[in-house]
């Protein structure tokens, strides 16, 4: 029985393929799996745990149906749908994970991030991460009339647009230093995160250890996921030959 890895499948109720994508990868991958992490933007926005878009019923209810047939799903948020609570968790049969968590894969000591913190040469991100972060904030946020979260939301969406566009890719990418700091610090050879949308298995090297970094990929008309078995772990996205 397998492990399953997804990240950024960035779900909207405008997109309905993707939607259904995401149903059909449930009902005919994930049911034969024993785990499932979903390492953030599962949802490519999430204004609270109480504003659940009909739309995405279709996919809360497979997840629920998984939870059912005994796999367990976890669930980590992104910097899309940060936002996502353990309301909408339990309603998934999910556990909420953390920003960061270190796992067990079948003998390798694996530490599962979103990733966008290892981005720590885009300053202007980290410094809107921060404060989109505090608690206080977020807990005002909640309790603020969906027009107002809509607004705000927009305004942070179209900074980002306009922001993105003066980034170089180099600085939207993982910090190479940041990396080992973090796989150093939690003692591990393996680190597997999405947010950068760029698939791949990156091989590296941890206080004198081989280590492997693997990118999830983002979802557009195909699934892209990480299945690891006892013997081997298969990167599946349609960028990727295999
Ligand atoms: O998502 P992606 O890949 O396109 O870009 C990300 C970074 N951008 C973001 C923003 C999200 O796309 C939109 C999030 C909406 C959240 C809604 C909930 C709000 C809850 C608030 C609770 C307190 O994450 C982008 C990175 C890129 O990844 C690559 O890593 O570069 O980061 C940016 O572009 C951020 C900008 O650099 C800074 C934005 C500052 C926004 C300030 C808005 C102030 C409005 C104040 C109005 C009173
Ligand atoms: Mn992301």
């Amino acid at each position: 029985m397998s492990t399953l890895f997804i990240s950024d499948l960035h779900l909207n109720a405008n997109e309905p393929e993707l939607i259904k994508l995401a149903v059909d990868f449930l009902k005919t991958k994930a049911i034969d799996c024993k785990k499932l992490y979903i390492l953030g933007d599962l949802f490519n926005i999430w204004l609270g745990d109480d504003l659940i878009a009909e739309e995405f019923m279709p996919v809360i209810e497979q997840l629920q149906l998984l939870h059912q047939q005994g796999i367990r799903t976890y669930l980590m948020v992104g910097n899309r749908d940060f936002m996502m609570g353990k309301e909408v968790a339990n309603l998934m049969g999910a556990e909420l994970l953390g920003d960061a968590c270190v796992i067990d894969l079948y003998g390798t000591k694996t530490l599962l991030l979103h990733g966008d913190t290892l981005c720590t040469d885009d300053i202007a991100y980290q410094r809107y991460r921060r404060w989109s972060r505090n608690k206080l904030l977020q807990w005002l946020f909640r309790h603020m009339p969906l027009k107002y979260r809509q607004g705000l939301a927009n305004k942070i969406k179209l900074k980002s647009r306009q922001q993105k566009q003066t980034k170089s890719t180099v600085i939207m990418d993982v910090n190479a230093s940041e990396v080992s700091r973090v796989m150093t610090k939690f003692d591990v050879t393996q680190l597997i995160h999405g947010h950068t949308h760029r698939p791949a298995t990156h091989t590296l090297e941890i206080s004198g250890k081989s280590a492997t970094r693997i990118v999830l990929g983002d979802w557009h008309s195909e699934a892209s996921y990480l299945q690891c078995g006892e013997k081997q772990q298969q990167l599946v996205d349609p960028r990727i030959s295999n």
